[in-house]
């Protein structure tokens, strides 16, 4: 009988060693240490065994069987230790990496940026101003006196008396021409305010503003300019139509429309079957605007534009409700 243990012992230690799958746990397990194992069944003998030797034998049998089983305890650990619940003993090297959830640019911050690295490309550099604004570089300098008619199409919050949420981003350009002398090349992004809601107005919109100013500067530059701009834009073969259009900061002025994006100009719905869509406000800057800032109008001249970044944003990609850049729905936001 002690043959026959030192035997079983020498069996079931090869059997832990090439023990290198989960799954074969239970199978040893069953095979040596259970009710019905090699184990059980060589104890049950230990009565044929002589009284005299019977003590040597039981405790030999019981060391060997507590043996086997810190062993297999200590395999099972190791093996669900390394490699979670899935039985596999080392990691599959050929398996692809799993790719780090990685945010991106919402769609209106690409389209401002495009907008801005466009105008870039034409020498013009990026200024940002505060949201919060004061009443005279949103409308005073900009030749929208108080009663002005045209304060009545900004909708605008006011914070207090003489300071408001800017309606529009040329209170920067003010400033710079107020603080710099010409040549100049300015673009002035980022967000603002107007109070007005529905399914192309939101209250916080983004716009991307213009100005350039030096002597001799004519209409047919900004022509240059916007046709570069939405030809880069949109693409390059793109029809242009500037339509004459009023503005208190510009004369003359002039509205932007490119061939409809949807329908190449034919007619439908986007365009509302005029095949044009205006895509931005643009003129000669006033010279009042000048005087304002404390340029001579006789020495220089120059023009400017202005263009809503959400628009741009909704032609290009073919989106019909504004709402939809604001509601933070990953299934819509994921697709740029
Ligand atoms: C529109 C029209 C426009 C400007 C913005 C501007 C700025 C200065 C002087 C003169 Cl400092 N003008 N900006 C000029 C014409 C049109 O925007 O409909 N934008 C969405």
């Amino acid at each position: 009988m002690e043959n026959e243990l030192q035997s079983l012992e020498a069996e079931a230690r090869k059997g832990l060693q090439e023990l290198t799958d989960a799954a074969h746990l239970e199978p040893f397990r069953v095979r040596f240490l259970g009710r019905k194992g090699a184990f059980s069944t060589i104890m049950r003998q230990l009565g044929s065994v002589p009284a005299e030797e019977r003590p040597r034998v039981g405790q030999l049998a019981n060391t060997i069987k507590a043996d086997i089983e810190r062993l297999f305890e200590e395999k099972k650990e190791m093996l669900s230790a390394g490699q979670g619940r899935r039985g596999v003993t080392t990691p599959d090297l050929s398996l692809p990496g799993r790719w780090p959830a990685t945010g991106r640019l919402h769609p209106i911050s690409q389209v401002m940026e495009e907008t801005c690295q466009i105008f870039e490309g034409m020498g013009f550099s990026v200024a940002e101003g505060p949201d919060v604004e004061l009443d005279y570089y949103n409308f005073e300098a900009l030749n929208i006196p108080a009663h002005h008619p045209a304060r009545d199409m900004h909708d605008t919050f006011y914070v207090s008396d003489s300071l408001l949420l800017r309606t529009h981003t040329s209170p920067m350009q003010a400033r710079i021409m107020e603080a710099r002398q010409p040549p100049l090349r300015v673009i002035a992004p980022g967000k603002v305010y107007r109070c007005d809601s529905d399914i192309t107005h939101t209250p916080m919109f983004h716009q991307v503003e213009g100005f350039l100013v030096d002597k001799k500067v004519s209409f047919a530059d900004l022509k240059g300019v916007l046709t570069v701009f939405t030809r880069k834009m949109f693409g390059k073969e793109l029809a242009l139509r500037f339509r004459p259009s009023f503005f208190p900061f510009t004369e003359p002025s002039a509205e932007v429309d490119i061939a409809c994006v949807i329908c190449g100009g034919q007619g439908c719905r986007v365009c509302k079957k005029t095949g044009w869509l205006e895509i931005l406000g643009s003129g000669m800057i006033d010279p009042e605007v000048f005087r304002m800032v404390g340029y001579d109008p006789q020495q220089y001249s120059g023009f400017a534009f202005g263009l809503g970044v959400e628009r741009i944003a909704m032609l290009k990609y073919g989106i019909d409700d504004i709402r939809l850049f604001y509601e933070n729905d990953q299934r819509f936001l994921s697709q740029f």
